[in-house]
């Protein structure tokens, strides 16, 4: 805990450092950044901004139709290469800890001579000096908060502004399946709390804009894709999957479809489920979401991917989906039943 603390008040130090000088801060959000990431990205940004800083958000991809609706997007930056890499003091991984889950953009955060992260996924290794990493947050916009708040009381200024309190409410609101998962933390009510007394937050067309609000098409994509689940080890590990002829026939767009792997989950004894989406590159992008023992963190990461104990992510490349299906079946009924037996014994 200290640890972490520790590398909070670093980060904080070197921002109001940069501040004065008018330093020039870089947010790099994971690839196919969800409303956690970017949330806090910008959120961040925003409030070393207003403290003095430039700063920019950089990203590989145009914003999904699902996050659109998000304020304060127009700040960020559209990666394409070296030329878009502004020169930084200090870069910092958002929602992820190193250059791996960036893509292309990993090679402008590492030309940053100060590099840090604000990050809530399981970890491997020692993090650096700069490293926020708190697995036991319930979201990245959950750290962004305590960092703006610690602003706040440091400087006696107000930082937080009702941009800020949607995208951190957005991101914490999926990050923790509108705080209803386990990794829900008090702290983080009691922020959504604080952004609600300070802000005038329409708290229903966000929840509408982040869960409900759908199209025909994804209706239809999404029953295709429930269409294709199989069970195996006596239903308790699920699997299913989306191929780019499947995503074609509908229209439908390949992002957020790991919120199904999700609804999937609560099916009557599943203990793992997984959704398979085949990509434009033929990789197979895995959602993992599991209950009980399965701790889908430590499956992913046999096959370099991560995340947290009961939802992470991973790619497969040069197999086929029934190949995926397979080999994933066979590895994960393996685990469920050593993990079983181990909490039988306990
Ligand atoms: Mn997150």
């Amino acid at each position: 805990m200290k640890a972490i603390q520790e590398a909070g008040n670093r980060l904080l130090e070197i921002a109001i450092d940069l501040a004065a000088i008018g330093g020039r801060v870089g947010l790099f959000p994971h690839e196919r950044f969800d409303a956690d990431a970017i949330g806090a990205a910008v959120s961040f940004s925003r409030a070393l901004r207003a403290l003095g800083c430039e700063t920019s958000v950089l990203v590989d991809e145009a914003v999904p139709d699902s996050l659109s609706h998000l304020p304060g997007l127009e700040e960020i930056i559209i990666y394409e290469g070296m030329e878009d890499c502004p020169a930084l003091d200090l870069a910092i991984a958002i929602d992820c800890y190193d250059a791996d889950r960036m893509g292309e953009r990993g090679a402008c955060y590492l030309n940053s001579p100060l590099r840090g992260a604000v990050d809530h996924h399981v970890y491997e290794g020692e993090p650096d000096m700069l490293d926020l990493i708190d697995v036991s947050a319930s979201s990245s916009c959950e750290l962004v908060f305590s960092l703006i708040w610690e602003l706040e009381l440091q400087l006696s200024r107000p930082l937080f502004d009702e941009t800020m309190a949607v995208l951190l409410l957005a991101g914490t609101i999926t990050d923790t399946g509108r705080y209803s998962y386990s990794n829900t933390t008090p702290l983080c009510l009691r922020q959504a709390a604080s952004l609600l007394e300070r802000f005038r937050v329409d708290l229903a067309a966000l929840h509408h804009n982040l869960y409900e609000r759908t199209t025909v098409n994804r209706l239809q994509i999404k029953g295709d894709i429930f269409s294709t689940i199989s069970s195996v080890a006596d239903g308790r590990i699920l699997l299913a999957h989306v191929s780019r002829a499947m995503l074609e026939k509908r229209e439908a767009p390949d992002d957020e479809l790991s919120n199904l792997a999700s609804e999937i989950r609560a099916a009557d004894d599943a203990a793992a489920v997984f959704l398979l989406i085949e990509s434009e590159n033929g990789d197979i992008r895995v959602s993992i979401r599991s209950n009980s023992c399965f701790d889908s963190q430590a499956f992913a990461r046999q096959f370099n991917g991560g995340g947290h104990v009961k939802a992470a992510g991973m790619t497969l490349q040069g197999l086929s989906i029934d190949e995926a299906k397979e080999k994933i079946a066979v590895e994960a009924e393996h685990w469920l039943n050593i993990c079983s037996k181990e909490s039988d014994h306990e």
